[in-house]
């Protein structure tokens, strides 16, 4: 990769605890970007849809039991599924927003006492994203958001444990925001954020791939 100079759209990410917000401000930020005339898909992970993606599901609704470590190796292969489509799709333009990705595989998975650097593996290879708006905001004032669902993860206290594990995979294509401040005034941010990005890979930015 990295070949080209040609114009093509962002890997936008957004990556943060349970009820940071993501859900919310990625709905918002297609419709901002397809109302200013832009090709732009919303995707998430895991893609419950694909047959790995069931099983995932699965896992997370406490409808099968899985190796810590299979589970991992199952959401990264969910990302993995997805990859040629993604490059296609940036490749002819469109800006892909997506909702959890490599980060949320590695700091899931070390928080419950995985290696880090065995987390990180699978993922290399990967697209790097173009930027990832990492959502701050702290594990229990998250709780506070209309509480938690029935899904594995959806604890407190590990909770905190993951948020700590995020802290560890910040690199220079994170944008982090505070998470806590009312709802558009993080909207405002985002879109002025994500807009310069989408700019520069219309101007031809190379695609990379994650690294160790
Ligand atoms: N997981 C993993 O282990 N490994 C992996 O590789 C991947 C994921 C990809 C499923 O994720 C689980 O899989 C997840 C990580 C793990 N487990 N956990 N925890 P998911 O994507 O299906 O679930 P989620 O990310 O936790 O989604 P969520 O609960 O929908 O949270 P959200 O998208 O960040 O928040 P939201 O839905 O936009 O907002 C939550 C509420 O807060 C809602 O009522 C909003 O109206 C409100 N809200 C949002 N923003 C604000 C502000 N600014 N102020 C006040 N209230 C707000």
């Amino acid at each position: 990769m990295g070949e080209n100079n040609e114009s093509r759209g962002a890997l936008v990410v957004f990556e943060g605890l349970d009820r940071s917000g993501k859900t919310s401000q990625c709905g918002r930020l297609l419709s901002y970007l397809e109302g200013l005339g832009h090709s732009v898909e919303l995707w998430r992970f895991p893609d419950r849809t694909t047959s790995v993606g069931k099983m995932i599901s699965a896992y997370l609704t406490s409808k099968s039991q899985l190796d810590d470590r299979t589970i991992h190796l199952l959401f990264s292969a969910n990302r993995w599924e997805k990859r040629s489509t993604m490059e296609t799709k940036l490749k002819a333009g469109t800006t892909l927003i997506v909702d959890r990705y490599s980060y949320s595989g590695v700091a899931f998975s070390s928080a419950k006492g995985l290696d880090f650097e065995w987390c990180k593996a699978p993922e290399i290879g990967l697209i790097a994203p173009d930027l990832v708006v990492y959502l701050d905001i702290p594990p229990e004032k998250a709780a506070e958001r209309g509480g938690y669902g029935g899904e594995r993860y959806e604890q407190l206290e590990f909770q905190r444990k993951v948020a700590q594990q995020y802290k560890l995979l910040e690199d220079s294509s994170w944008k982090i925001l505070d998470a806590c401040r009312p709802l558009e005034d993080v909207q405002k941010q985002v879109k002025e954020i994500v807009l310069e990005h989408v700019m520069t890979c219309h101007k031809g930015k190379p695609l990379s791939s994650l690294r160790s």
